[in-house]
């Protein structure tokens, strides 16, 4: 979602990663941090449990330069999966419940390599992108694959609704 403030001149994307828990959203905003260091404005936080999981939620905070003379920042953040915190994702989630364009990323196609049977990301799509028809993106958070193209495409996207908003274009 996006919010832009004509006044101060500044743009605010939120972009979040919802999925279940151990899906992958932790590992992608690592590898995003990591490889975009330079549009990075400050440290990646994360709150964690004892098990390593994601207990509030990760935020990454980048900054993009300027759109029409509007200061933009991009805000990443994850969505704890575990069913138990829902209020947390409502939480994360406020702001972007309308109206938001949708990226899918079928995450862990690396594990092919190593003989895990995996469905065809046809057949997933089948089954969860029917009707949205949502981009889709084959991914790997732990090698990289499919990370950049997911955000790449989660971002196009959200600029392309914030200028239909704005009447840029
Ligand atoms: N093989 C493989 N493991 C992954 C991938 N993405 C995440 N993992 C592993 O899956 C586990 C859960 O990942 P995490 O990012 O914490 O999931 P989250 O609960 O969605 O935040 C960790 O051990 C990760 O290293 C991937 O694309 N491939
Ligand atoms: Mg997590």
């Amino acid at each position: 979602m996006a919010t832009i403030n004509l006044k101060k001149r500044e743009v605010e994307i939120k972009i979040v990663y919802y999925g279940p828990g151990r899906c992958g959203k932790t590992t992608n905003l690592q590898y995003i941090f990591q490889n975009s260091r330079r549009y990075m404005i400050d440290e990646m936080v994360s709150i964690k449990t004892k098990g390593d999981l994601t207990l509030f939620f990760d935020f990454v905070p980048m900054g993009l330069g300027t759109i029409k003379g509007c200061e933009t920042r991009v805000q990443l953040y994850t969505v704890p999966g575990q069913v138990k915190y829902a209020s947390t994702r409502k939480l994360v989630l406020k702001g972007a419940i309308f109206h938001f364009p949708l990226v899918m990323q079928y995450n862990k196609r690396d594990l092919a390599d190593a003989g895990v049977p995996l469905m065809p990301v046809e057949e997933m799509n089948q089954l969860y992108n029917r009707q949205l028809k949502a981009p889709h993106f084959a991914g790997s958070a732990t090698t990289g694959l499919g990370v950049n193209d997911t955000f790449k495409s989660a971002l196009v996207h959200t600029l392309r609704s914030i200028k239909k908003q704005a009447g840029w274009e």
